[in-house]
């Protein structure tokens, strides 16, 4: 699928109270509006950073239908509703309204909807085709240093994801002059806890049950050894 078809849809659903039109055949005719819309979204889904077939078969052409077009797009649509007239429609960056609405009980939509498109976002740009392996440089030395070898790592990478009770995602983390991993429950994110996040994984089940059902453990397996973008991981480090 097209991740442009996704993104009219948003425009669509923007425009249609506008133009007073039915939704009906207008799909996928409107891909180069939203320049052009006034109030065009806050934020948008942004493109994948390869085709939705590209993970297969460690992550399914139909699990990224569902997780990047439907759950994805779902976090960036319910966000634009609930900072429509808010400050946060006005043009700062996803991260600042990550950080704005961290840790504050009357905006945890807010923060629950930024956050997961910020995650994801970040996310599908920590896998690759033919990804996995080794990092190496400065990334593979801190790892080292920080985890005492890289297989050491990696067991503790998937112990550490298996241990995320429910939803959440696992993280390889830059803390100071440290990497560590971290679990984040739901939304949560380490960008609001003052941690630079260099690589994660999600772990709720609508990231793996369709390809896996509940083997958590052997998805994230899959994700180290044959998805994982060390390059784009090393170019977060500080
Ligand atoms: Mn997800």
């Amino acid at each position: 699928m097209n991740p442009h078809v996704s993104t009219s849809w948003s425009v669509i659903r923007i425009l249609v109270p506008v133009m007073g039109m039915a939704v009906g055949g207008m799909a996928g005719e409107s891909a180069t509006a939203p320049a052009m819309v006034a109030d065009a979204p806050a934020f948008t889904l942004p493109a994948l950073p390869y085709a939705q077939d590209a993970l297969a078969p460690y992550i399914s052409a139909r699990t990224m239908g569902f997780h990047y077009a439907k759950h994805h797009q779902a976090y960036v649509d319910n966000l634009n509703k609930l900072i429509a007239g808010t400050p946060w429609a006005a043009g700062p960056s996803l991260e600042t309204v990550v950080l704005e609405s961290a840790g504050k009980p009357d905006h945890a939509a807010v923060f629950n909807n930024a956050a997961q498109a910020w995650n994801h976002a970040f996310f599908w740009k920590c896998m690759k085709p033919a990804g996995g392996g080794r990092p190496a440089g400065r990334m593979l030395n801190l790892i080292e240093k920080s985890f005492g070898g890289f297989d050491e790592f990696k067991t503790a990478f998937l112990a550490t994801a298996v241990a995320q009770f429910g939803s959440g995602w696992v993280w390889l983390v830059q803390d100071g002059h440290t990497l560590k991993l971290v679990k984040t429950a739901n939304a949560d994110t380490p960008l609001a806890h003052g941690q630079t996040p260099l690589l994660t994984c999600d772990v709720w089940e609508h990231a793996y049950y369709l390809d896996y059902q509940n083997r958590r453990q052997e998805f994230v397996q899959a994700f180290l050894d044959h998805l994982a973008n060390w390059e784009f991981a090393a170019a977060q480090l500080r």
